[in-house]
Parts: structure tokens; C-alpha cells; sequence
């Protein structure tokens, strides 16, 4: 039995939405916040969304899990490639997104959301690394068609489900888009929607984002 805890708002919960989807295992759909209480910190330690329950045990941190997954399911379609230096890819271009892309991009916005001015030194940086990891992706990537070859991988749910939000949170936060230099990217997101699966996670997630910042608006944050 699989249970994805967490809310498809997150780039991570719906990640791992699309891996179930491609490998074809029913899963259960389970809210859960991001906490700090001990009980939550039980199941996923860093009390982040999202967790993924596989038969009463739960496992946390996406790419990591999604790898266990694939392990534990190697008879549903397989999303790391065979070849080692292939999947050294496949973990580069998932580096790249998380720690280079993601991870900065979303400090500037937890800033902003803490109500703080945000400092041009910190723009600067952010804007210095996500340049740099987007060169790097454009060296690594090959839209073959999928992102790291000619299968479908966990590269795949990565790019897919966190590049189109970043480079919104990007221009919203530096006033510019950081991804701007990102080649082929735009072209492979369009080919990936012709799926409905993915574009549904893409729509479910824009929906969850207007009602969020229509009740935020609401409260007058
Ligand atoms: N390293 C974690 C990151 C997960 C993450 O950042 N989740 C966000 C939602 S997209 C979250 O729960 N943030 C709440 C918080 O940081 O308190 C993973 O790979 O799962």
C-alpha cells in the first residue's frame, strides 16, 4: 500500500506523484503540512512535505526515496537508467535542480515571506548561482526526447515538476528571470504536457497556487 503525504502544491509531493504515475502503482493521496511537532518529526525529520508511506513504513527526502521506489519496483517501468554513468546523470541534473536552483531561489522567497527587504548582495548571489547551475544544465541535458537520454527518468520528475515554478518565483523575486538562459527547456516542457498525467499536475498545483494567494490576499499578507 502507498500513501503520498503531503499537498500538491509542492514541487517535491508532485515529483513523486509523477514517478507513482509513470511506474503505474495505485498510491493514496494524504494531506499533510509541513511540522514541527514530534510526531511528524517521527515520520520525516526535517518536518518538510512531502513523505511517502510504503506499506506502514515512511520514507522522506524525495530523491532518495524515489530511488528506493524504483528499487523496490523494479518490475514498473524504471526511471534510473541501467548504465552507471547514465545515472551519474540522472543524479547531476537532479544536483543541479534542487541544491543549485531550487534551494536559493526558495530562500529569497522565505525572505520576502518573512517580511524582511531583501538585500541586493543576497539577489546577486542567488542570481549568480542559478545562472551558473542553468549553464550547467544546458551542458548535461540532452532532450532526447526526456532530459537525460532517450528514457524517462527521475531527472524528468525533477525538472518538470520545479523549473516552470522557479523561473516564476525567480522573475517575482529578482524582477528577472534567472533560468533565462536555459536552452530546449521550454520546447521539452510542451512535449512532457502532451501527457495528461503531467499536465494535470501542473494545473492541480496552479489551482492550489491562486486559492493560496487568494486567501493570503484576503488576510491582507
Ligand atoms: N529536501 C526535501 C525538501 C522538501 C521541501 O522543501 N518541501 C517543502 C515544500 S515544497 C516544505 O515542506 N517546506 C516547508 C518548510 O520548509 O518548513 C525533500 O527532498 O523532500
Amino acid at each position: 500500500m502507498l500513501r503520498l503525504h503531503g499537498f500538491p502544491i509542492s514541487n517535491y509531493y508532485n515529483r513523486i506523484k509523477m514517478a507513482l504515475k509513470i511506474k503505474g502503482l495505485p498510491f493514496e493521496e494524504v494531506r499533510a503540512a509541513p511540522s514541527q511537532t514530534e510526531d511528524y518529526l517521527a515520520v520525516n525529520p526535517l518536518g518538510v512535505i512531502p513523505t511517502l508511506e510504503i506499506d506502514g513504513v515512511f520514507f522522506a527526502e524525495t530523491h532518495p526515496t524515489l530511488e528506493y521506489l524504483d528499487e523496490k519496483f523494479p518490475d514498473s517501468t524504471p526511471l534510473m537508467p541501467k548504465d552507471a554513468a547514465e545515472r551519474h546523470r540522472v543524479r547531476q541534473i537532479v544536483n543541479y535542480v534542487d541544491i543549485h536552483i531550487d534551494k536559493p531561489i526558495r530562500l529569497l522567497r522565505d525572505f520576502h515571506n518573512a517580511g524582511k527587504e531583501t538585500s541586493a548582495v543576497l539577489k546577486d548571489l542567488v542570481k549568480k548561482e542559478v545562472v551558473q547551475a542553468t549553464a550547467s544544465l544546458n551542458r548535461v541535458a540532452k532532450y532526447a526526447p526526456y532530459i537525460a537520454g532517450n528514457e524517462i527518468t527521475l531527472a524528468d520528475c525533477a525538472a518538470y515538476c520545479t523549473l516552470p515554478w522557479f523561473i516564476e518565483l525567480g522573475m517575482r523575486h529578482l524582477g528577472e528571470n534567472p533560468l533565462a538562459g536555459l536552452t530546449g527547456f521550454a520546447e521539452y516542457k510542451t512535449f512532457l504536457d502532451q501527457n495528461p498525467d503531467f499536465a494535470e499536475i501542473h494545473a492541480t498545483a496552479a489551482k492550489q497556487i491562486r486559492v493560496l494567494e487568494r486567501a493570503k490576499k484576503f488576510a491582507g499578507k
